[in-house]
């Protein structure tokens, strides 16, 4: 008996033993010799305490060996035939680098035997296996298990991130121009290979400027991952990085990011409606998608997340959106009937001079009529964001050169009023994107303003900002009521205009004033028919003289048997249009001269269905025939 033995080391077992026996009733009851529960490799005459046995103290990563520990009874080192569970641990079990199976054991007839496989990464472990007996923890250590590792064996791309990068620059309008490509090195396995893996890294080509900025070797880490930094030079291409095992050049890889050019280009900005001619003149809340599509030069996309900005003159608009492939949208609102910013003198401003083309170009509204009125219901809507004007790249270098043509763009603002100039003159004033923000309009500028100038164009004072790119739509707010009016033919039309109709001559004073006015004669009030043909054409808008709205049905109809209007009925059907629409029709008579002058005639009728039906719309117009002989 060692009932004072301490606790600790190798006296461990036997301390323990000592105190199952004396401490529990089954020691007392046999009045005789302690016995304790060992645990260790072997039994009988070759049992070593405390040891985990191994099939071999040598292995290879994924391969596996054998660990065996028995429990003996103290008194022969005979198999102890009791009941236990052994758990094997181990430091690369424990950091995922090696595994058992199992990993608990119930042992037999004294016996617990697992299987263990170390991964790559452990190149050293040691077995521990711990079994719980009468509340007392057992535990026993193998040899040092010597792990040999699986050689790196492949190269392999992940990927960019992120993917796609502004050319140098770019980071003016938020494009990323860096990016982080990983490569990860793996074994003969398929497994990450062990951290401290040396690869490096070469661009396969340097265009424009395109670099590695990072080290041009990395070790890979502990999931076998190796990364490198680029940075984008002045010329957009897909752009490849060549990796390369330090310790066998023959493992390679080749990884790529694509150098976009990045900055939005005023020729590729667009602003579309889904509607122009909305039922919104007298209703609130009806709503109208408006989109935006927006890429660089080479027509590439915009960057996810490019915040896009709006501006419109009528109803109510969300302030901005951020484009998802090039584009996004929101919704205007309508507010009913508003008369604001309305431009009382529009007849006698000066308008955009340059061509269409170059106005269209600009982002302006189309040109409806230099020196007309302004018409109540027509409603501007501006979007805009920060990129470049645009230029011609007449050498194809992706560079601005000396002498190469650009459109130089003024500071953009919403032309409420459809001059394609931006009119300032109490009380009535546009509002402008103040892109200076210097607190004043300010017209276009004599250096091209954009991203990637040559040198020389550059020393010239070009590149050194960049502009707001924009558009502009008009859209009617058509009213419910439409006019009707008539002439002879299309070209009575030109030169027409909308005056007042309280005050000819005079602007329309308010919301619903609106008269056709032709530049010379007037429209008609009966329709003259003579024998045979007679052609007119219907004009039919809205109360602010603008278009009808989206989807109205038109009939024109003869109302007696002995005048028909050609076809039985003309039926003309309200488009996408901001402008009144015409419907032309021709009035048939009789030739001959006494049947003409029998023949009763008594009116045209002008008469609407509501959109996709027969249903009569309100309205419309009757015209009297008058005989011409
Ligand atoms: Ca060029
Ligand atoms: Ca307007
Ligand atoms: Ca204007
Ligand atoms: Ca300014």
């Amino acid at each position: 008996m060692t009932a004072s033995a301490d606790v600790g080391g190798k006296t461990y077992t036997q301390t323990l033993g000592f105190r199952t026996t004396g401490s529990d009733q089954t020691g007392d009851s046999a009045g005789g010799g302690a016995v304790s529960i060992l645990i260790g490799s072997g039994t009988g005459a070759a049992f070593q305490e405390g040891e985990v046995g191994l099939s071999a103290t040598t292995t290879s990563a994924k391969s596996t060996l054998s660990a065996i520990v028995n429990l003996v009874t103290s008194d022969t080192n005979g198999a102890w035939d009791g009941s236990a569970k052994v758990s094997f641990s181990s430091s690369c079990a424990t950091a995922g680098k090696a595994s058992f199976d199992p990993q608990e054991v119930i042992p037999v007839a004294g016996t617990a035997v697992t299987s263990y496989q170390p991964e790559n990464g452990c190149t050293e472990d040691v077995i521990t296996a711990s079994v719980t007996i009468s509340g007392e923890i057992k535990t026993a250590t193998s040899p040092t298990i010597t792990v040999e590792q699986s050689p790196p064996a492949s190269l392999t791309f992940l990927g960019a991130e992120p993917p796609i990068i502004g050319i140098k620059g770019s980071a003016q309008v938020g494009a990323p121009e860096s990016s982080v490509l990983s490569f990860q090195v793996k074994d003969s396995n398929g497994d990450p290979a062990t951290a401290g893996e040396s690869v490096s890294f070469s661009v396969a080509s340097d265009n424009g400027g395109f670099a590695i900025t990072s080290d041009t070797t990395a070790s890979t880490n502990a999931q076998g991952v190796a990364q490198v930094t680029v940075r984008s030079g002045t010329v957009p291409f897909s752009a490849f990085v060549l990796a390369e095992l330090a310790s066998n050049g023959d493992i390679s890889s080749t990884g790529s990011v694509s150098v976009q050019s990045g900055p939005i280009t005023q020729s590729r900005f667009s602003l579309a409606l889904d509607m122009v001619n909305p039922k919104a003149g007298n209703h609130q809340g009806l709503q109208v998608p408006v989109n935006v599509r927006a890429a660089d030069r080479f027509g590439n996309w915009a960057p996810d997340g490019t915040r896009i900005n709006f501006t419109s003159e009528l109803g109510d608009i969300d302030g901005s959106c951020q484009t998802v492939d090039g584009t996004c949208s929101v919704v205007w609102t309508s507010q009913a009937v508003q008369t604001i910013h309305f431009d009382k003198q529009r007849d006698t401003r000066s308008c955009f001079s340059g061509t269409g083309p170059e106005r269209e170009q600009s982002g302006l509204t189309a040109d409806t009529g230099c020196g007309d009125f302004d018409r109540f219901g027509r409603n501007t809507i501006t979007a805009w964001t920060v990129g470049e004007e645009s230029f011609s790249d007449e050498n194809g270098n992706n560079l601005f050169d000396v002498g190469e043509d650009w459109l130089p763009l003024a500071e953009a603002f919403r032309d409420d009023n459809g001059t394609g100039i931006r009119d300032n003159q109490s009380p009535y004033s546009e509002e402008f994107m103040d892109y200076n923000s210097n607190g004043t309009y300010d017209s276009a500028g004599t250096v091209f303003r954009g991203l990637g100038c040559s040198d020389a164009a550059s020393v010239a004072g070009n590149c050194e900002s960049l502009a707001n790119v924009r558009d502009s739509s008009v859209m009617a707010l058509s009213t419910d009521t439409l006019q009707v009016e008539f002439v002879k033919s299309a070209s009575d039309l030109v030169g027409a205009s909308w005056e007042s109709a309280s005050q000819p001559g005079m602007p329309p004073q308010n919301w619903g004033d609106a008269a056709l006015k032709l530049q010379s004669g007037t429209t008609l009030s009966s329709l003259d028919i003579s024998p045979g043909s007679n052609s007119f054409v219907a004009v039919i808008a809205d109360v602010n003289g603008n278009a009808p709205f989206n989807g109205l049905h038109i009939f024109v109809t003869g109302s007696t048997p002995d005048v028909t209007v050609l076809g039985g009925q003309v039926r003309c059907d309200v488009d996408m249009t901001t402008e009144a629409v015409l419907c032309p029709f021709t009035v048939q008579a009789p030739l001959d001269p006494t049947e003409f002058s029998n023949a009763n005639l008594t009116a045209v009728t002008v008469s609407f269905a509501y959109p996709g039906t027969t249903d009569v719309y309100p309205g419309g117009r009757i015209i009297s025939l008058v005989k011409v002989p």
